[in-house]
């Protein structure tokens, strides 16, 4: 009898992450997302690109963009290609159906969100422990705000009904996003109108942007037990 996988959730992040990936063919314009699923994307890619596969990817932060280097992965920006084919990308929770996502637990939503708002299509890779019903059952919606005055912007967020935490990094410090940011991870319950809280997040003064994806994604790549299988939005 074969051991048990001491992590079968990196199996499945690997198994979405390559599934994904075999859809790519030549000449295409790839988003390359951020997180530890969309790495291992960036890790097909690159193998992809070795055997002879023509792509150009466009990173969605410093981070993937250095992966992506190290992969010899030929690399654009938004400046140089106003529009991307696909991007592939990870998520902290999915909602079969709808496919509206919460991002970001990575730190990197904006630059994500502004990559993915430029793709014909956002192919998310996950695991299936990221499938919720209800968006908040499982993870903060990080909110990505201004420095200057963030307390008054954390309690314009309470009043939303959420319970903002600020992100401190491992050196102790408030995390810095690339785009020179801080977050405020909010914990919300099962969100019941997500449209709703999308709005009041839209037009809350220091919120730079949020980790509510609502129908952006087009497509799902999930992986169990049972190997990957793929979701479409039911519109
Ligand atoms: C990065 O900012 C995030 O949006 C990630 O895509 C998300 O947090 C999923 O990350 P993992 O694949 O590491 O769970």
């Amino acid at each position: 009898m074969a051991p048990p996988d001491p992590n079968p959730s990196s199996r499945f992040k690997q198994i979405a992450a390559e599934t994904a990936v075999s859809k790519l063919h030549d000449g295409m314009i790839i988003g390359l997302g951020s997180g530890s699923t969309a790495a291992l994307a960036v890790a097909a890619i690159g193998k992809r690109v070795q055997q002879g596969l023509r792509i150009i990817g466009v990173p969605t932060s410093e981070k993937t963009a250095a992966e992506a280097r190290l992969l010899n992965i030929p690399l654009s920006s938004l400046e140089e290609q106003s529009s991307i084919d696909v991007t592939i990308d990870g998520a902290d929770e999915v909602q079969p159906g709808t496919l509206h996502l919460i991002k970001g637990l990575g730190g990197n939503l904006l630059r994500e969100k502004i990559v993915a708002l430029a793709s014909s299509r956002l192919i998310i890779v996950i695991d299936e422990s990221k499938l919720v019903d209800q968006l908040g059952s499982r993870a903060p919606i990080p909110v990505e705000v201004v420095r200057f005055g963030w307390r008054t912007t954390a309690k314009r967020i309470e009043s939303h009904g959420l319970q903002p935490t600020l992100r401190i990094a491992s050196d102790g410090n408030p995390y810095l996003t690339d785009g020179g940011n801080w977050i405020l991870d909010c914990a919300a319950s099962p969100i019941s109108d997500p449209a709703n809280l999308q709005a009041k997040l839209d037009s809350t003064v220091g919120v730079v942007e949020h980790g509510l994806f609502l129908g952006i994604a087009h497509q799902i790549v999930v992986a169990g037990p049972e190997g990957a299988r793929t979701l479409d939005r039911n519109s």
